[in-house]
């Protein structure tokens, strides 16, 4: 066999037994716990640990897709090491071991340094590294053995040909039975932590309570219903998502319970059914991005149900001198909100349980996560929350702040054109453009449109339920043939219009006019 085919023997070598380690990771997690699973530790960690414009950048290029482009980025370099770690194991043991303990052992910090995870939860990738390394060692030694005897073979056929058979045939059933007992096994573990794990059986089961102070309906005003142009509501399953969290965290809404915390007179625990048994609220809140670009669609609005933080902290009664709130998720994630804000009691700031009229989905914070209207996501929307933390700005900060974000993050006002769609052929006449604007617990008094170097055009607002939400605009066009570029900016409540001056989204949201060219034949 040439050289080439023996390096490609220990690179699966190398494979085999990172499988080997997963696998039976997988398998002691079935009994020591879904959480301990160190396959979407890793994954999260490195989320943590990269640095902001790293994030960005992949939050830019994949969007939405950002974690599964990050899965497979990560699965091709955990596959890279495995390859490198079986020839080395070949060619310099015991190098090979040495790679595959590091990464392991990467690993084991991962899922030990997961929010709420005991100390104990390495053990089933402790356990899963040392039978890895059993089976490399074994398996790069087999595979030496063949190696010398086929090679003995080539000058002295007699003696040695049948030994060499024999060599390749314990390589060959080692190899064997270790990956195919690793896939399977590792394959039906896995599945069972997934389902160990899902709680969205228990999410279907609940009814929620009727509002005790309901929001106003919708005006059918609010939705223009024109082809192409947001609808007012966005439905759930279309609802935009961020978030750090790599596995959506699956909690039980019968355990959880939310504690408030620090400076507080009086700590105060909530449970599931105590939540809702209080008189509940529904507002309609437009939730943004704070990474949204001018022109992007990380924002979504949603009839909200839930309960005013402002009782809760008055029950906790803050102390004097703090003056922010940190909402902890359960896995880990932080979002620092001015004590003032949630305190206010002209805007809404609520522990929200549903979201148009179900139970939150899982992946938009089951069972309760925070809403304030006027505040970006990342200074607010803390999901699956567990605890607020009554404490001060000088003291702590919030997920997304040592990495690059202003710690306060007000909405900015924006707009954004939905119809024609940026480059679109439109034919010549008489064209709508529409699309919405917000500037939430502000709200919107104008939208004007300027096709190339016209006048500002001011288009016709749709109704809209209050301040907190976006509102949908359109204006008539008489388009003529050729290449047009079509601008919009916003005049808030406040008297603000928007700014031209165009800012990238870091570190407290992007600014700038939303711009699109269109050509009318
Ligand atoms: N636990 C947790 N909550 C979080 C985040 C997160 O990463 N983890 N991201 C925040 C950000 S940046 C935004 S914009 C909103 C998005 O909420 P959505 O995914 O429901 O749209 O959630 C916020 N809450
Ligand atoms: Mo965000």
């Amino acid at each position: 066999m040439r050289n080439r085919a023996w390096t490609a023997l220990a690179a699966l070598v190398g494979v085999i037994s990172a499988v080997v380690v997963l696998a039976t990771a997988e398998v002691i997690a079935v009994v020591a716990g879904a959480a301990t699973s160190p396959l979407f530790a890793v994954g999260s960690l490195v989320i943590d640990l990269a640095p902001p414009g790293v994030k960005s950048l992949v939050i830019q290029l994949f969007g939405t897709g950002d974690k599964v482009a990050l899965l497979v980025i990560l699965g091709i370099l955990v596959l890279a090491l495995a390859v490198l770690a079986g020839i080395l194991e070949f060619r310099r043991p015991p190098f090979g071991i040495v790679v595959l303990v590091v990464v392991s052992g990467i690993a084991v910090v991962a899922v030990t340094t997961r929010a709420g995870s005991g100390g104990f939860s390495g053990i089933p990738t402790v356990i899963g590294m040392i039978v890895g390394v059993l089976v490399l060692r074994m398996l790069a030694q087999r595979l030496r053995a063949w190696r010398e005897t086929a090679v003995a073979t080539a000058s002295n056929p007699v003696p040695m040909a049948s030994q060499s058979a024999l060599d390749r045939r314990r390589f060959l059933t080692a190899a064997g039975i270790a990956g195919v007992v690793a896939v399977f096994a590792g394959g039906v573990a896995r599945s069972m932590n997934a389902v160990a794990g899902a709680v969205s059986a228990a999410r279907d089961a609940i009814l929620l309570p009727a509002a005790a102070t309901p929001a106003p309906a919708v005006p059918a005003a609010a939705d223009l219903g024109l082809d192409g142009l947001t609808p007012f509501i966005s439905p759930n399953d279309a609802f935009y998502r961020i978030d750090t969290a790599l596995q959506v965290p699956q909690l039980d809404q019968a355990k959880w319970s939310l504690k408030i915390t620090g400076m507080v007179e009086q700590e105060i625990e909530i449970g599931w059914d105590e939540l809702l048994a209080l008189p509940l609220e529904e507002h309609l809140v437009t939730l943004a991005c704070v990474s949204n670009e001018v022109g992007g669609d990380l924002i979504g609005n949603a009839l909200w149900l839930g309960y005013p933080i402002r009782e809760l902290l008055a029950r906790a009664k803050p102390q004097a001198g703090a003056d922010m709130v940190l909402g902890v998720s359960s896995d880990g994630f932080t979002a620092g909100t001015p004590l003032e804000a949630m305190q206010d009691p002209d805007r809404v700031a609520m522990l929200a349980v549903g979201m148009n009229g179900e139970p939150l989905p899982v992946e938009h914070g089951f069972p309760v996560r925070v809403v304030v209207a006027g505040l970006y996501g990342y200074v607010s929307a803390t999901k699956w929350v567990v605890e607020l933390r009554v404490t001060r700005f000088a003291d702590e900060e919030g997920y997304w702040t040592p990495r690059g974000w202003s710690a306060l993050g007000p909405i900015k006002t924006e707009s954004r054109i939905d119809v024609p769609r940026a480059s679109a052929s439109v034919s010549a006449g008489t064209v709508a453009i529409a699309g919405v604007a917000w500037a939430q617990h502000t709200g919107i008094e104008k939208v004007e449109v300027r096709v190339d170097d016209g006048d500002w055009m001011t288009a016709t607002l749709a109704e809209a339920p209050g301040i907190d939400t976006w509102v949908q605009w359109v204006a008539e066009w008489q388009a003529q043939p050729g290449q047009h570029s079509i601008a919009v900016r916003a005049t808030d409540r406040s008297g603000y219009t928007q700014t031209a001056d165009k800012a990238m989204p870091a570190p407290d949201g992007a600014t700038g006019w939303h711009t699109i060219t269109v050509s009318v034949a």
